[in-house]
């Protein structure tokens, strides 16, 4: 044997010995099962409102609405398939069964169906065709179903909890895999003006029995929760864990809870962001100028998915049965957005190294950091919690977004990291302070041109487990301002505002919009009075709601039954709220930024 080959056999001995005599580190905290993690390896999920409200241009339909009003005129699940595909998504959810009751297949245990309806002659079924679409285009299906009913007459009785399991062994039981089943926690009076004490432990059970790797989504788990409000936004500190306790998915809750988790959180039950591509979640043709753009789109994007969130992205179908062409072409845009955005790691070809690694084992070597194998991560020893990685470049480069990953399954340990740049003057600067991890975080910097880049672990409950680090470059996305909510005039919402237009015409509706800004609140209940001489006042309304406006306080056109006649609106509000919806926002009470007539 040369002294070559007998220097390589004891170099490989003492690695085989230094692996195996390192213990692996202990989990720490509440873990993710096994579907929770490929869950989150989703990253980007379609959420498709669909039903009555299609039809009818509510929010909230009252179950009143007859069965054939539901009738698409050219419906295409491939179509919704072929664009989620193409966007990038991982899945599809359906609304199954919205606060109106209506199911869009034919459940024979409900009254209010596809199949009492006249389209294709009661025999047709969106899941089934949604379901065969999702195979056909390897996405996942999942099913949406609310379990507030306002049409079923057993709601608000006993019997309604075995009704809706019933309803979900159906759903559950007739399409292949679910991937999700997401529970709205919604609960209003039913016809006999009662609310439901929804079987929540029963329903969980049924869902599992039916579909045992589900995820179920409510306010509070247990599979995901709500990332507490409906404009796409999960928190800067986004834990995976929360101490959910006795609350059920129909308890009040904290929305800044949902939206930041608890460190050391009793239960896994990471934050999944709902957020509609429209202002409203039902598809309205005087909508379709109001999609998003690519810029609310990508700040969206990155405070979900870059904040160690799931992204569930609404895009309604419209009466055609079809996801409007505005929806699709703005998906690709962002598609393409992403695709620039992500395609080139400018960490690529870099060198790493730790100011520890776990035993100086080969096993948990910084190296894991960068390669592309989930399972492999760098870590250090048990009693451990600050440490740091540098990253060094092959060259100079220019980046404004780094992107870290932890490892999960074995539980999220990182509570405070910072990150420096070694510029090309030789000097080190911070250029990023932040806190949490998780799965996947994006941390947005100044542009920087770097030879290096340190990541300090500052805080972390455990030896802390990281096993991604890549640099990328946004010349895309321009601000990180908020949101571009419009600013009008803001009136205090518990006044009741009035609209002189100074003659008598012919009016269709009104339009409302609360704003994040201002003094009262967001008005949710309200009458409705008209004049046609400014003195005399007749009721067009009394105590009529803006539909869900408290999740999602956005501008809402309501149209009169008939066109009316008036010189000057009046809208005194009944009820006024602090939306959930505020949370996280800098403003947390709402004003009126515009009252209006539509002619
Ligand atoms: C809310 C519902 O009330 C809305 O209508 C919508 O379905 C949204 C996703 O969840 O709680």
């Amino acid at each position: 044997m040369n002294l070559k080959k007998s220097l390589l056999i004891c170099l490989s001995l003492a690695a085989f010995a230094a692996c195996n005599g390192v213990k692996a580190p202990q989990p720490y905290g509440a873990l993710p099962t096994e579907a929770q993690v490929e869950w989150q390896k989703m990253e980007y999920n379609m959420f498709v409102h669909f039903g009555p409200n299609t039809f009818t241009g509510a929010e909230w339909g009252d179950g009143t609405e007859i069965a054939d009003i539901f009738n698409p005129t050219a419906l295409d699940c491939r179509q919704w398939a072929a664009t989620a595909k193409a966007a990038g998504m991982k899945g599809i959810i359906i609304t199954a069964k919205h606060h109106d009751g209506f199911c869009l297949w034919p459940n024979p245990v409900c009254r209010h169906t596809v199949a009492q309806s006249s389209w294709r002659d009661g025999k047709g079924d969106v899941l089934k065709e949604l379901s065969e679409a999702c195979k056909e285009y390897g996405l996942k299906f999942g099913i949406y179903i609310s379990p507030w009913d306002r049409n079923d007459p057993h709601y608000g009785t006993d019997d309604y909890n075995d009704v809706f399991v019933k309803t979900l062994e159906h759903a559950l039981g007739s399409y292949g895999e679910v991937f999700e089943q997401w529970f709205d926690g919604a609960c209003g009076e039913g016809p006999n003006g009662k609310k439901q004490t929804y079987d929540w432990p029963l329903f969980y059970s049924t869902v599992y029995k039916m579909q045992p790797d589900a995820i179920i989504f409510s306010n509070v788990g247990p599979g995901c929760r709500w990332v507490g409000n409906e404009y796409g936004s999960a928190g800067r500190t986004c834990w995976g864990t929360m101490n959910v306790g006795e609350h059920t998915p129909s308890t009040p809750i904290s929305t800044d809870l949902l939206n930041e988790g608890n460190p050391d959180g009793e239960t896994w039950v990471a934050a999944e962001t709902d957020v509609s591509i429209r202002p409203g979640w039902f598809w309205r043709e005087s909508e379709n100028d109001k999609v998003k753009s690519i810029q609310q789109l990508l700040k969206i994007y990155y405070e979900s998915v870059g904040r160690n969130s799931l992204l569930l992205l609404n895009v309604p179908a419209d009466t055609r049965g079809l996801l409007h062409e505005v929806d699709s072409v703005r998906l690709m845009e962002l598609r393409a957005a992403i695709d620039e955005i992500f395609s080139t790691d400018l960490a690529a070809g870099a060198s790493v190294e730790a100011s520890a690694v776990r035993g100086g084992s080969r096993k948990y070597a910084a190296a894991n950091i960068l390669d592309a194998d989930y399972d492999a991560y760098w870590t250090v020893d048990d009693e451990v919690t600050t440490a740091s990685f540098t990253v060094t470049l092959p060259e100079a480069r220019t980046f404004n977004r780094v992107q870290l990953q932890e490892y999960i399954p074995l539980g999220q340990r990182v509570a405070a990291f910072s990150i420096e740049a070694l510029g090309e003057d030789g000097v080190w600067k911070t250029i990023a302070n932040e806190t949490t991890v998780g799965y996947k975080r994006i941390v947005h910097t100044p542009v920087t041109t770097a030879t290096a880049v340190r990541v300090n672990i500052e805080e972390s409950l455990a030896c802390p487990l990281i096993n991604g680090f890549a640099l990328f470059m946004d010349n895309i996305y321009v601000s990180d301002e908020k949101a571009n909510i419009p600013v009008g005039e803001v009136k205090p919402a518990s006044e009741a505002l009035t609209l002189d237009l100074g003659e008598a015409r012919m009016l269709k509706g009104f339009t409302y919009a609360p704003i994040y800004k201002g003094e009262g609140g967001c008005i949710v209940a309200y009458d409705l009075e008209a004049s046609v001489d400014g003195s005399v006042w007749t009721k067009v309304y009394e105590g009529k709601m803006f539909e869900n406006i408290i999740n999602n306080p956005t501008s809402r056109e309501v149209r009169f039954d008939a066109p009316l006649k008036a010189k000057a609106l009046r809208l005194t509000p009944v009820r006024v709220e602090i939306s959930a919806g505020a949370a996280g926002q800098e403003h947390d009470t709402y004003g009126v930024s515009e009252f209006s007539a539509v002619e």
